[in-house]
């Protein structure tokens, strides 16, 4: 049917006065309030309900257009998407948001307060599930038919509080008040299952027929979120998928009589989607999580299977109408799961079936930290998807059959890249499964992918060499550029134009501006805006006071032993302890500011924290630095905490043990905001010195290929510790409870990591060179012209760390699917 035009409420999205007239009714209609009687909360869900009208038409438009295209799909599977609040960036990108604050004046309301009503949909970690919610961004914007697919999660991340300087986990129950965002769809429903057991029975022709039968089933709902791109013509969907009881439990007990037992059961199989792992960079090999895996797996492979409209076409077109990409192993189950649909309910030869898989998935790896690997237990895998391990074993028996035929007689290599690992007691190796069963396997920074090739996946390399690709991550401009940073959008608009924020290589043009005076006083103008901003959210939220003239040092990711926040501490307390000393000429005030979470079992990682908060309260209380150094911890930290300190930040501390980091966003977030990197030689941070130029950043540390052979040598803490008198006295302050006097070896576990345990990540060797480039900041920071100059060539340079640069590359390079 044709839907008449002049039916839609609101046909022009500029007119204010049809605009209020939704508002209004939303208000009345939606929510049941009176006008005349309504809390902010209403109010914003309202605007949340007018603004999900306008997209849920551009939606409709880009699905049809889609079909009619018959475009090739792309679907991102993730176990985590990072999308933070909605509002302010919908409005952004469909371009209605002076509009909305015009109206929201008009009933009293202020725009950017009604918007931090919103709860941020924290449904990933850190990096990892950012970036996917950025490349959902960027496939609507470069107007790509790409679809998320992941789990609705009643609790994401949990928000952290910090009590007595420790960190302590509270859940975050996001949907308390509902989500305005998202539909359910009660209808799109597929059954989804476990355990059981698997039969064989001969078919009509003769052929051996596999059945996976007596399952546990959960069913699979679907909710799904707009996305919208910029300039509103497109908006795509993330499909998040929620368990349900299956009515068998219901019936089964209920015909036994105990309807209790059955409301238990049912209650225990939705308990599947009910929270994230908190667990950033760590496996934790638990039952429910593989389960969380194959739910989300199999649900999308039927939804994406029956969009293909599998009864009516050919499988064997499937790789050039559908590319799926698996957000590191966690999704990477669907390699068996497509091929057990393929073989046992469409009776596809294995030959075949393998054929379409390998040319349909793709996987990107983000970490070669051996405790990310997955792995998980063949006593598991068999208990919980029995038919998948079989299929597996026979996608791994032929793989070695031909690995033995084309490297005869090394039998070290079939026991390395074998899927099982016979060694730690039979496991699933998911990342050589996923290896195997893709036509393409990226790494997310030049560095991370000469790694993988190198090291984890040497073998891999050498059976597939055209297999492995390197796709640096990007981040979206929208977000993290004109939506976090108004002040700086608006000056480089008023410089080169509006294009940039869908063409952020056009900054560029900015380069010629560091040398102009004026424009340097009205960037410095616009970041010294920001700091007070941020100085103000401080003193308001955390009641402290920071000095806005001073420099802003910031280091905020997950709390992480490799990301090293304790380095960023040592220079903390070495810079104090030079302040005492009577040192404090050429040495500029200061205020250190931290944020992150630490995973809930993480004790290294958590004791880091109450050392930051002991130290920040030693250095508070000492009134010989004051106005000189301060040490803050903003607690959590999350999506709208990083959009509100990003545009604040001077200098952008990415310190990792230079190996480890893969690739890291945040560096890119803070470059694209005219901060100045302090780094090592890791992940992006490379990339970002290439593109900004070794004149604007700040490198120091010793190199992975250094690292490497500094440990082949036999790493010695204890050299480092007498060698350097001012490392010796800030390790000993720690250790003796210079900053704990309650509890004096409180923090002694973290200096006997370093000192007696082997420095895993190398931050005593990597001390020196960090306090002496910090000199340098220092040195630099002093004048403030070249400074203002370097930040803007940063800004002026970090175009190509666009996700939509980084999206195309995945469509040309991996989707084939170019734009
Ligand atoms: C990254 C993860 C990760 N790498 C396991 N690996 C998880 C692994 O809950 N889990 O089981 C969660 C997350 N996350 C990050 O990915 C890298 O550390 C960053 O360097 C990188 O920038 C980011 C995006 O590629």
């Amino acid at each position: 049917m044709t839907v008449p035009e002049d039916i839609y409420e609101i046909t022009n999205p500029k007119d204010i006065s049809s605009l209020k007239r939704a508002l209004v009714n939303r208000l009345i209609y939606s929510i049941g309030k009176d006008p005349v009687e309504t809390q902010e909360r209403d109010w914003f869900f309202a605007l949340a309900y007018v603004v999900r009208d306008l997209l849920t038409l551009r939606w409709m438009e880009s699905m049809r257009r889609y079909y009619l295209q018959d475009a090739k799909r792309v679907y991102y599977l993730s176990m985590e998407f990072l999308i933070g609040r909605a509002l302010g960036n919908s409005l952004l990108n469909i371009g209605c948001y002076d509009e909305f604050k015009l109206v929201l004046e008009d009933v009293g309301l202020d725009l950017e307060e009604l918007a931090e009503t919103e709860e941020e949909a924290a449904l990933g970690n850190g990096g990892l599930g950012r970036l996917a919610a950025c490349y959902l961004d960027s496939l609507a914007t470069l107007r790509l038919p790409g679809f998320g697919y992941g789990i609705h999660y009643d609790y994401g991340m949990f928000s952290q509080r910090i009590e007595d300087g420790y960190q302590i986990e509270h859940p975050e129950n996001w949907l308390r008040y509902g989500n305005p965002w998202e539909f359910p769809r009660p209808d799109v429903l597929y059954r989804v299952q476990f355990r059981g057991h698997v039969v064989e029975c001969p078919n009509a022709d003769g052929k051996r027929r596999y059945r996976w039968i007596d399952t546990e089933d959960v069913m699979a709902m679907a909710y799904d979120i707009p996305v919208p791109g910029y300039g509103g013509e497109t908006v795509n969907n993330l499909r998040l998928w929620a368990a349900k009881a299956s009515r068998d439990f219901e019936l089964k007990y209920f015909n036994e009589g105990n309807y209790i037992k059955a409301v238990e059961e049912k209650t225990q199989s939705e308990n599947l989607s009910k929270v994230l792992y908190p667990d950033d960079t760590t496996q934790m090999g638990r039952e429910l999580r593989l389960k969380q895996e194959y739910f989300f797996v199999s649900a999308s492979l039927q939804d994406i299977l029956k969009k293909f409209r599998i009864d009516q076409r050919d499988f064997s077109d499937l790789p050039q109408e559908v590319a799926i990409q698996l957000n590191d192993t966690h999704p990477s189950v669907a390699i068996p799961e497509l091929m057990r649909i393929l073989l046992d309910e469409h009776q596809v030869p294995w030959d075949d079936a393998w054929a379409i898989t390998v040319r349909t998935f793709s996987y990107t790896n983000h970490t070669l930290l051996p405790e990310a690997l997955e792995v998980w237990s063949v006593r598991l895998f068999e208990e919980l998807l029995p038919r998948h391990l079989q299929i597996i074993y026979e996608i791994n028996h032929r793989f070695l059959t031909e690995v033995g035929e084309r490297f005869p007689g090394d039998m070290g290599l079939i026991q390395r890249v074998s899927i099982i690992d016979e060694e730690r007691g039979k496991r699933v190796r998911m990342a050589h499964l996923a290896i195997i069963g893709s036509h393409k396997v990226n790494g997310v920074a030049a560095l991370h992918t000469r790694l993988m090739r190198t090291t984890i996946f040497r073998d891999f390399a050498r059976i597939f060499p055209d297999r492995f690709v390197s796709i640096t991550n990007g981040i979206t401009p929208r977000r993290w550029l004109n939506q976090a940073n108004r002040g700086l959008a608006k000056l480089i608009t008023e410089t080169i134009g509006p294009g940039w924020v869908t063409d952020l290589e056009r900054l560029r043009q900015l380069a010629a501006m560091a040398d102009e005076a004026e424009f340097r006083a009205r960037f410095r103008a616009v970041k010294s805006a920001n700091k007070q901003h941020l100085a103000s959210l401080i003193a308001k939220r955390l009641n402290i006071g920071i000095d806005p003239a001073s420099l802003f040092d910031v280091q905020i990711k997950r709390m992480h032993e490799y990301k090293r926040q304790l380095l960023n501490l040592l220079h903390v307390i070495t810079r104090y302890n030079r302040l005492r000393a009577g040192l404090s000429q050429d040495m500029v005030p200061r205020t250190v500011i931290f944020g992150g979470k630490a995973a809930p079992g993480y004790h290294a990682a958590k004791l880091v924290i109450k050392l930051i908060n002991d130290v920040s309260k030693v250095i508070g209380r000492d009134s010989t630095v004051a106005g000189l150094l301060k040490v803050v911890f903003v607690p959590d930290y999350n999506v709208s905490r990083a959009m509100e300190i990003m545009p604040a930040v001077e200098l952008s501390e990415q310190i990792s043990t230079a190996g480890m980091e893969a690739s890291g966003t945040g560096n890119m977030k803070m470059a694209v905001n005219g901060a100045i990197t302090i780094g090592t030689l890791d992940g992006a941070n490379i990339e970002i010195r290439e593109k900004v130029g070794e004149k604007n950043i700040f490198i120091f540390g010793h190199t992975a290929e250094q690292l490497d052979e500094m440990r082949r040598g036999g790493y010695d803490a204890w050299r480092f510790y007498y060698d350097n008198e001012e490392l010796k006295l800030a390790l000993d302050m720690i250790s003796t409870g210079y900053f704990s006097p309650d509890e004096q070896d409180r923090f002694k576990p973290l200096i006997d990591s370093l000192l007696r345990e082997g420095d895993r990540f190398a931050i005593l060797a990597d001390y020196e060179s960090y306090i002496a480039c910090q000199e340098e900041v220092d040195r630099l920071y002093l004048d403030s012209e070249t400074w203002t100059r370097k930040a803007i060539l940063n800004v002026a340079h970090s175009g190509w760390f666009s996700s939509d640069r980084a999206v195309r590359e995945y469509a040309e390079r991996i989707w084939n699917t170019p734009i």
